[in-house]
């Protein structure tokens, strides 16, 4: 989120479009309801009438997968209404650069595209640069060459009309939320989007967010109180997890990790191709060097490269479905499976379940068996006497039943007392990991191999025995200075000398050496605006909201008092306000770096236009992986830049057998794949069994009733469910065709009290082409009674 929970309620507007917060972030409603009060609107944009949808005074439906046609016909309607915050868009985003005469975009494909490897030359998309290497700008925005133009060209072709055709909203709802939400352009008035799964589990994903950006930025609401892009993380701690190299191509703090290419060969040689010359990044090196210390300690001098060697360099992409990928080919030998249960969660669930058995060994750390740990039994249709794999199955203490901080939507790192002792032989997570590292590091001490040395060299200093002291991770993370042995007043003091250590620069601030652990904070007093800066530790510097520079116009005066986050004291000459000021705060508005409010960035402007993604610098509408239409807008059927994984692990459905749109999404009573909540009795008896929601429409034509039991088929399989015939599902009319959607709960599996067949043995295993997130929210199936 670049804004928090507790802000909602400074908002004038709230888009609600790909995610249903009413049932899966409910307490985001508490401040809603505060906004609503004041006035606010919320509106929501779904394929399916939500419980969100029921409390939202403007609705409108869209057939799945069309997002990018929907936000593309209001960045025009904005555009052509005059609907935007014209300074704060000359000053504050790229929207004045000046583009290469390289950049062109022709039947749906921007310039530099290469068929045969479905990726762009990025090099295509570049700025016209003066002497010094800065972009050119033209502030007028009337250059036929600025961002501004090429962008109102771009999207001139998203007229109402067109769009409708595709997204099947009806006409008055669809301008019922462009007008809502775009009159949050006034000066003075502030509107929000959330969004969440709906938004990114497509294959045109990260477009669909960089939609948000572009309309956020032209109606000037990025950085002001209500306003921002507010994604609402999933799992307690998936924020906190993705801050801590979750993911598998980044290292903590958003840092790349170091892979095979010759320019990372050296430390030098990284920071080199990395580290940019402007905008915060520029600092890199410091939280590069300052992490390797935190890992190796003694281990990591300036002779070994800080012991960046001990890093793996890989070139290959390790996200969900491409290890699934690999491990159905049998390149994996082993896998942790810490938390996770994908014979239920993962795409294509019958296939990655398959995927499994070629595994020799694997470790589920876990609290229940789950049908995961369980893939190799029976009553998972498995053959136990085909299946070479070890399982071993560990068991994990509840959030309960140990002490640690999670992290929030709001990036507010939150600590947690243990409230009852862990059950059995069960551990927390972080006691299994000491165990592992002690006796990993046991038997490697002899030995001098390239696979001991970084197991040797890892310093890992949190106590014996198996308990780890986690104040000491808790301070290690801070970081010290190394000289004094003190902890850190925060990221600003990292060096790249080896004389810091942090492990994660992010959160580096959060536990000085005066006072306490700060996200042991909990004093619930609103320090203005809607702040609570004395309530947790909010990464980074405790900023509550991001970019909230962009509140205030260049010379430091609140674009309007009703909005105002910091402003320029001119009488203290000091910055002032409710939150803590989003760049270097020491100088005045005038002075370099205080009118560049987008500190990340090199340049210290937003980029309407990002010619860094791998699929186009403007989001492009093309059709999901599976469609049951033709694109009208290009003859790209789908995402030009997206991997497609060949072979049986992918089949594609084709529209005459599967002519339905599926999708798949969360309630309320249940959690996930489901572990959490389908042992629990009172929860499973709420919601017991599986069901596909359908619209009386469809059932009609079908001749299926309520609680009917039918079969729903994909290219990738079969599945039974029990019909729930609703009005909250419509067939959309897409060029005067009828489509038809239906939508499923993906949380069943077979074990537990509630049971069911899983809907992701329906989804297909294809993903973004940023992300590779795989598209869940969109793909084909058919229906038919099961008798
Ligand atoms: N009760 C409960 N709460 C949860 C969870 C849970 O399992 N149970 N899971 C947590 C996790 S990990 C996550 S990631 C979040 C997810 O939170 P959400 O994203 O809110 O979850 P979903 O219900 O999967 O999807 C949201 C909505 O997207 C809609 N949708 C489907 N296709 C499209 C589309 O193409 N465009 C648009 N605009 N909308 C579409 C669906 O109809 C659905 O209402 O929830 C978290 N909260
Ligand atoms: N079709 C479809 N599929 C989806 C999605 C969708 O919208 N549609 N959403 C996707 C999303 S957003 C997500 S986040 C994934 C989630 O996919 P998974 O992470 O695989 O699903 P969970 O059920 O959250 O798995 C968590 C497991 O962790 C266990 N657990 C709980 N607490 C602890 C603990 O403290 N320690 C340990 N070791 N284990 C614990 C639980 O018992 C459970 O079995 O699913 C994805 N799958
Ligand atoms: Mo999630």
């Amino acid at each position: 989120m670049t804004n928090h929970w507790s802000d909602l309620q400074n908002t004038d507007c709230a888009l609600i479009m790909g995610g249903n917060p009413a049932e899966n972030h409910p307490i985001s409603f508490r401040w809603l309801t505060k906004a609503k009060e004041k006035g606010g609107k919320i509106v929501s944009v779904d394929p399916r009438f939500t419980r969100t949808s029921s409390k939202a005074d403007v609705y409108a439906s869209l057939r799945s997968g069309t997002d990018i046609a929907f936000m593309g016909g209001m960045i025009n309607y904005a555009l052509e209404n005059n609907l935007i915050h014209r300074e704060y868009v000359a000053e504050y985003t790229n929207a004045s650069f000046i583009v290469k005469k390289d950049f062109e975009f022709n039947d749906g494909l921007f310039s530099g595209y290469d068929e045969a490897t479905r990726k762009y030359d990025k090099t295509k998309w570049a700025f016209e640069t003066d002497e010094e290497g800065n972009p050119k700008k033209d502030k007028t925005l009337t250059h036929p060459r600025s961002v501004f133009q090429l962008m109102r060209k771009h999207f001139s072709r998203y007229d109402v009309d067109s769009v409708i055709a595709v997204t099947g909203t009806p006409k008055e709802d669809y301008l019922k939320v462009c007008e809502t939400f775009c009159s949050t352009s006034k000066i003075g008035k502030s509107g929000t989007i959330m969004y969440a799964m709906g938004t990114t589990q497509h294959t045109v994903g990260t477009q669909n967010v960089r939609a948000f950006g572009i309309i956020q930025l032209l109606l000037g609401n990025i950085g002001l109180p209500g306003g921002g892009i507010n994604a609402m993380r999933g799992e307690s701690n998936v924020q906190g997890s993705t801050d801590f190299a979750l993911l598998y191509h980044l290292l903590p703090g958003y840092v790349g990790t170091p892979t095979a290419i010759p320019e990372h060969a050296t430390l030098e040689g990284y920071n080199t191709k990395e580290t940019p010359s402007g905008g915060y990044w520029s600092n890199k090196p410091k939280f590069l060097v300052s992490m390797l210390k935190a890992w190796y300690g003694p281990n990591a001098t300036k002779a070994n490269e800080f012991g960046y060697q001990y890093l793996p360099k890989g070139n290959k992409n390790y996200s969900h479905i491409n290890l699934f990928n690999a491990m159905y080919k049998g390149e994996l030998e082993g896998a942790f499976l810490f938390g996770t249960n994908p014979v239920v969660g993962g795409p294509n669930a019958g296939k990655e379940k398959e995927a499994l058995s070629n595994l020799k060994w694997m470790v589920a750390v876990d609290l229940w068996e789950t049908e995961t740990s369980a893939f190799w039994q029976e009553e998972a249709g498995s053959d136990p006497s085909k299946i070479d794999t070890e399982v071993f199955l560990l068991p994990a203490a509840s959030s309960y039943e140990k002490e640690g901080s999670v992290s929030n939507s709001s990036r507010w790192m939150q600590y947690r007392w243990k409230a009852i002792d862990p059950k059995g032989e069960s551990l927390a997570d972080l006691e299994i990991i000491h165990m592992l590292v002690k006796n990993l590091k046991g038997l490697y001490k002899n030995e001098s191999s390239a696979a001991a040395k970084p197991i040797n060299a890892l310093y890992w200093n949190f106590g014996e025995g198996h308990h780890p002291d986690i104040d000491l991770v808790a301070r290690e993370i801070n970081g010290y200075d190394l000289s004094t042995g003190k902890l850190l007043k925060g990221f600003g003091d990292l060096k790249d000398d080896g004389t810091t250590s942090s492990g994660n620069w992010i959160y580096s601030g959060f536990y000085p050496e005066e006072g306490k652990n700060r996200s042991k904070n909990r004093d619930n007093k609103d320090t203005g605006g809607g702040n609570f800066l004395n309530w947790a530790y909010a990464w980074p510097a405790n900023r509550r909201i991001l970019y909230n520079r962009a509140s205030a116009d260049p010379s430091g005066k609140p674009w309007s008092d009703k909005k105002a986050v910091i402003w320029w004291d001119e009488s203290q000459k000091k910055w002032t306000g409710n939150d803590i000021p989003d760049f270097k705060p020491t100088v005045a508005p005038a002075d370099p770096g205080g009118t560049n409010p987008f500190i990340m960035i090199n340049g210290g402007v937003a980029g309407v236009y990002a010619p860094t993604l791998n699929d186009g610098p403007f989001p492009e509408h093309y059709e999901p992986f599976e469609s049951p239409v033709k694109n009208s807008f290009s003859s790209q059927e789908i995402n030009p830049a997206v991997v497609i994984i060949e072979g049986e692990f992918n089949l594609k459905g084709d529209s005459k057998k599967y002519p339905i749109v599926g999708t798949t999404y969360r309630v309320s009573e249940h959690w996930q794949s489901g572990s959490m909540t389908r042992n629990q009795e009172w929860l499973s008896e709420l919601a017991g069994h599986m069901y596909i929601e359908m619209s009386e429409e469809l059932a009609k034509e079908k001749g299926i009733k309520n609680k009917d039991k039918i079969i729903v088929s994909s290219a990738r399989g079969d599945i039974k469910a029990y019909a729930m015939v609703t009005k909250r599902f419509k067939p959309h009319m897409m060029n005067g065709k009828k489509v038809h959607q239906v939508g499923m709960p993906w949380h069943f599996g077979y074990k537990g009290y509630a049971t069911g067949d899983t809907a992701n043995r329906l989804t297909p295993h294809i993903g973004d082409a940023n992300t590779t997130i795989p598209e869940y929210k969109a793909f084909l199936c058919d229906i038919r009674r099961a008798d």
